[in-house]
């Protein structure tokens, strides 16, 4: 009852924030990413009826903090599969954990499909999907690769809000440049940032209002493989999502003065004729897609900026795997 998978992180283009159901963990609204292929999480999941209690490692280090999170989605694994099996996860990212990299999206989406095989379920990748979601709203998209689509949904027991495949990552074979800007774990978590900006936010509504139109023309823009389109409706998104959290009660602004220097970069670049724009996740890291002939004049641009600690290079990937 041991088993072992890949998943990689995603970035999202058109921004899920905010939450219908908290219990099931439904998002507000859909959302659209592309899965990268060099930033990933391995998890190995072992069931062992000799196990008084599930345990957790995570790059190395027992985190007690998260291993309830981890025992309550495991449950709703172990539900399916009839048992109460304690399990022991060992999981390791290849990049900085919590820090607006998407190790929630990775981490749990690995797990999902780890523990699913281990307990030996017959799940499609859609049931996958909506597994991985209540561990990670993000996470749903990472069980597919190239550019996903999340689906909000519209029934309250949350079977019909998961991922599936938009387009493929070789159709439209777009890059990503992430800035690191600090390493280590933000103070503020997306899932309290959210629910901060549920219930203090002005912007709130107006968000989900036009969150609808916003993933209209980012389907549009990806299906067409219209760079400029994409630009400004992912700009947009971004940008809307962050106004919306700096407008929250206390205010979350997750960007340092590197973050805002990147994104100054990036305007510049595509000012003068690069095929490049931003996205800014829950957290101080820039990243910056861009078509493969633009790279490595974004890779220079941006290790330029004061604050860059590294930049890290990804194309886009495939969904979760077995290993
Ligand atoms: C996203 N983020 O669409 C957005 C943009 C952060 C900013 O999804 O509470 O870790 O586990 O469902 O998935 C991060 O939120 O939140 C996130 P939970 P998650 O990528």
């Amino acid at each position: 009852m041991k088993s072992r998978a890949r998943a990689r992180a995603n970035i999202a283009l058109l921004k899920y924030w905010g939450k219908a159901d908290s219990d099931l963990n439904i998002p507000a609204i859909g959302s659209i990413s592309m899965t990268l292929d060099s930033l990933w999480s391995e998890t190995e999941v072992e069931f062992d009826a000799g196990l008084g209690s599930d345990s957790l490692l995570l790059d190395g280090d027992s985190r007690p903090e998260q291993l309830e999170r981890v025992s309550l989605f495991l449950d709703l694994l172990r539900k399916r599969a009839g048992v109460t099996t304690r399990a022991r996860v060992v999981s390791d990212n290849n990049f900085p954990t919590g820090a607006g990299l998407a190790s929630s999206a990775s981490g749990f989406a690995a797990l999902a499909a780890a523990a699913a095989q281990a307990l030996k379920l017959d799940v499609s990748t859609r049931d996958l999907s909506i597994v991985a979601r209540q561990g990670s709203g993000s996470a749903a998209r990472s069980i597919f690769g190239g550019y996903v689509e999340m689906h909000a949904g519209t029934v309250a027991d949350g079977l019909d809000s998961f991922a599936e495949p938009l387009l493929s990552a070789e159709a439209w074979p777009l890059e990503v440049v992430v800035a690191v800007t600090e390493r280590g774990e933000k103070a503020v978590g997306s899932r309290v940032g959210m629910a901060s900006s549920v219930s203090t936010s002005p912007y709130y509504t107006v968000w989900v209002a036009t969150s609808e139109i916003d993933l209209g023309a980012g389907r549009d823009a990806i299906l067409a493989q219209d760079f400029d389109a994409l630009a400004e409706i992912a700009e947009h998104s971004c940008l809307k999502m962050h106004a919306a959290a700096m407008a929250n009660k206390p205010p979350l602004v997750y960007w340092n003065p590197a973050t805002v220097g990147c994104l100054q970069t990036v305007k510049e670049l595509r000012a003068a004729g690069e095929p490049v724009f931003f996205t800014i996740d829950a957290g101080p890291q820039l990243k910056a897609i861009c078509e493969p002939g633009a790279r490595s004049g974004v890779v220079d641009a941006l290790r330029e900026v004061p604050g860059v600690l590294d930049v890290v290079v990804s194309g886009l990937g495939p969904g979760v795997e077995l290993l």
